[in-house]
């Protein structure tokens, strides 16, 4: 078992600098294309075997030292008893969105085990498959909301503010119940085997400092301290998140996420004691292989201050990147890393 990207989750000493990329199993593989044909995507999400094959696709392929597992963090909102599609092109697409009280009330804390256990299926398929970790996650509580109040992706998240500004109540209570869905959801991953469990707060960045500290890191410590006993390591990551940074650094997370629009350097001076996961921007991927290679060894220069640091993309990587690319990039890190 290769537990490179453990130790650096720890912030134990490595041979190497461990990378994944996030959302590495996905659209620009035509491995992954091949098995997404002729089937939506939560056919696919809700068929463990399938699972399996693309959550190993980006191991296999690609030579990535963590695996993360393949699922989406809208389903865990499915199984709260809301109806969810996605559109072809569109994305999530919930039809019955929350914003009033009722509807609030009629959402259930699902038992993972009972409504998701095609996802503990898969984790435990995926650790007798692994030579490398696997990383299990959900959504963190805002970014969750944001779905379910606007009733799929949005730009100015008018709905989600709106309910934030003007009924605090019914915007905490959702939020409340979020988090108890998600802390029961990640407890089941780690009980079905999964060995580290990141957050993904995608559209914290959307929020004014203040409104972070009251409305989206208040759930996340929650659950992360709720996480603890598993011993886990846990990763947070807020997109867009160099202005949150401190308040991320106090969620109680091991591992911060790092988005690309912060030097790496400057962020690892303002978390302090933690191991760093991130930061080449997910479009560098494109740089030709001898600038990519440069860029890659500055990177890594300027995480040497780390108490840990695991490779990998700001954000997903995008769905026109060439593989060849991404092949690259992982050889650059192993090769300009090792000790
Ligand atoms: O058509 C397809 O095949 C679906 C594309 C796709 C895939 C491959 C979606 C739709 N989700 C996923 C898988 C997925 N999603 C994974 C596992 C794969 C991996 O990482 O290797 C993970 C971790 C996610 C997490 C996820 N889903 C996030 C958080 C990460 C991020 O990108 O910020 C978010 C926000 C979603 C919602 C989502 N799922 C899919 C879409 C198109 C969206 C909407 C994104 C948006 O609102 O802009």
């Amino acid at each position: 078992m290769n537990d490179t990207f453990l130790k650096a989750c720890r912030g134990e000493p490595t041979d190497y600098t461990p990378i994944w990329m996030m959302r590495q199993a996905g659209r620009y593989l035509p491995e992954y294309q091949k098995v997404r044909s002729g089937r939506t995507f939560l056919e696919l999400c809700k068929t463990p075997e399938l699972c399996v094959e693309v959550t190993l696709q980006p191991v296999d392929i690609l030579g990535m030292d963590a695996a993360i597992l393949f699922s989406d963090i809208l389903i865990p909102m499915e199984a709260m008893g809301l109806e969810l599609e996605f559109l072809e092109g569109r994305g999530p697409f919930f039809p019955q969105t929350v914003r009033d009280r009722a509807t609030l009330d009629r959402l259930i804390i699902p038992d993972p085990d009972e409504s998701m256990g095609f996802v503990m299926e898969t984790v435990r398929l995926l650790r007798k498959e692994l030579k490398v970790p696997l990383i299990g996650f959900a959504g963190a509580p805002f970014t969750c909301a944001t779905y379910l109040i606007e009733g799929g992706s949005s730009k100015v998240f008018w709905e989600t503010k709106k309910m934030m500004f003007t009924d605090p109540d019914l915007f905490h209570g959702l939020l409340e119940k979020i988090t108890r869905c998600t802390t029961a959801y990640l407890l089941a991953q780690a009980g079905a085997g999964a060995q580290a469990l990141q957050l993904f707060d995608s559209w914290a960045g959307i929020l004014a400092p203040s409104d972070f500290e009251a409305c989206a890191l208040p759930y996340v410590k929650r659950i992360i301290a709720d996480l603890k006993p598993t011993g886990l390591p846990i990763i947070y990551f807020a997109n867009n998140g160099a202005t949150l940074l401190e308040y991320s650094a106090a969620s109680g997370a091991d591992v911060i996420g790092l988005d690309w629009r912060i030097n790496i350097g400057d962020a690892i001076r303002r978390v302090g004691d933690k191991a760093v996961q991130g930061n080449l921007d997910p479009l560098a991927l494109l740089l030709p292989a001898d600038r990519l290679r440069v860029r890659i060894k500055n990177l890594l220069d300027d995480a040497q201050a780390a108490k840990g640091h695991i490779f990998n993309l700001g954000h997903g990587i995008h769905q026109f990147t060439p593989p060849e690319q991404a092949r690259i990039a992982v050889d650059a890190v192993h090769e300009l890393s090792r000790r």
